[in-house]
């Protein structure tokens, strides 16, 4: 018989995920997590419309060719908000592609944060005016980057803490396992989370994982981990918090597996048809965190029709800044492509040059 020593048992995650609402917004029984104050859930729910519609906002510009590629994120607002309110400002944020939401939470400038997936050739902000690393295409390697940034933040005597992003495919990738291992050894202070939307594309969760969950993956490596119902904003922003705090105080780092769906294809280039049934996201539109947080407010009387226009207006007049600042044209040289690749380039970048040179006359 094998038996779980109370060491082990520590780090695992609850059998189902933690939660403060239900999927009508009524407070769960009993919720093992403390619920965040007031003025912090009504400031997730104004931050969530407000990503929400910034969110439509990106989609709409590719459809304009204003962008050339959006990976939406609608459906999973609960992480994109909670995680990025539960940090300090001298915390750092870790994203991927799909977290555009989470950096204007953050208060990236929206026009500067769609700067990348726009087509330039430069990422539009700045990575330490807000503590937002490049938002990252490869899979997981931004997993390395925070795990790295903490790591170095102890030793600067700081007491700063690192959140990564990363979806479930991501979790496949040695990275992700590379970043557990040097996180735990090292006691870092960085928080690993999951946004577990169901997809790697067009993958499914059970076509790449036998782990009884995603966040079981930080148990082998020392990492406590933690299951959260990751259309709750409540819970996410109060299992991050807790998490934050453990790590800031010399806890070492945390995975968090938060389960959620992208409501939308993977990005405008994909046809989500073609592989996942309209029935799963109906059920999903069914649990939306957006809803939830709201129904919830407006239970307790703390959101009503006058509050929640003045949020909504405030969020159409955020996604005309973001519209008027993506019309305007690009400055991009073509030739930009090839300078800067190497101190001395090569002979078959050079050719590559001259040839679309030569197409551009
Ligand atoms: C190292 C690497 N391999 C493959 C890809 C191609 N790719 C882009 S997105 C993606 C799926 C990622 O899924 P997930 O980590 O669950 O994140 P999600 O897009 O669902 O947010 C893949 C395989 C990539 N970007 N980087």
């Amino acid at each position: 018989m094998t038996t779980v020593t109370s060491a082990e048992r520590a780090l695992l995650p609850t059998d189902e995920p933690l939660a403060l609402l239900s999927a009508a917004g009524e407070l769960v029984a009993d919720p093992a997590l403390p619920m965040p104050a007031d003025e912090v859930l009504l400031d997730l729910h104004r931050k969530m419309v407000l990503g929400r519609r910034f969110d439509a906002q990106a989609t709409a510009l590719t459809k304009q060719g204003r962008l050339a590629v959006y990976p939406s994120s609608r459906g999973q607002e609960a992480c994109e908000v909670g995680a990025v309110a539960a940090l300090e400002e001298r915390d750092w944020l870790f994203p991927t592609y799909r977290d555009s939401v989470a950096l204007v939470t953050r208060g990236v400038d929206p026009v500067e944060t769609l700067t990348l997936l726009q087509g330039g050739w430069h990422l539009g902000y700045d990575p330490y005016e807000h503590r937002v690393g490049p938002q990252c295409t490869p899979l997981a390697t931004n997993t390395l980057h925070a795990v790295g940034v903490a790591h170095a933040a102890r030793f600067k005597g700081e007491d700063s803490v690192a959140l990564v992003l990363l979806g479930d495919g991501a979790t496949s990738e040695g990275d992700t396992h590379e970043a557990l291992n040097f996180a735990g050894v090292w006691q870092a202070p960085v928080i690993f989370l999951v946004q577990n939307n169901g997809y790697a594309i067009s993958v499914p969760m059970s076509k790449q994982n036998a782990a009884p969950s995603l966040a079981h993956k930080g148990i082998g490596y020392g990492v406590p981990s933690v299951l959260v119902d990751g259309n709750d904003p409540a819970a996410v922003y109060a299992v991050v918090r807790d998490a934050v705090r453990a790590a800031r105080e010399g806890g070492g780092p945390t995975l968090i597996e938060a389960r959620t769906y992208r409501i939308e294809a993977h990005t405008n280039a994909d046809d989500a048809n073609r592989y996942r049934d309209p029935s799963e996201v109906a059920y999903w539109l069914g649990r939306d965190p957006l809803d939830r947080i709201e129904a919830y407010l407006r239970s307790r009387g703390l959101l009503d029709d006058t509050r929640r226009d003045a949020v909504l207006a405030e969020a159409e007049a955020f996604a005309s800044k973001v519209r008027d600042g993506m019309n305007a044209e690009v400055a991009a040289d073509p030739a930009d492509l090839f300078r800067h690749v190497y101190a001395e380039p090569t002979p078959a970048l050079r050719e590559q040059a001259a040839q679309l040179a030569e197409e551009l006359r």
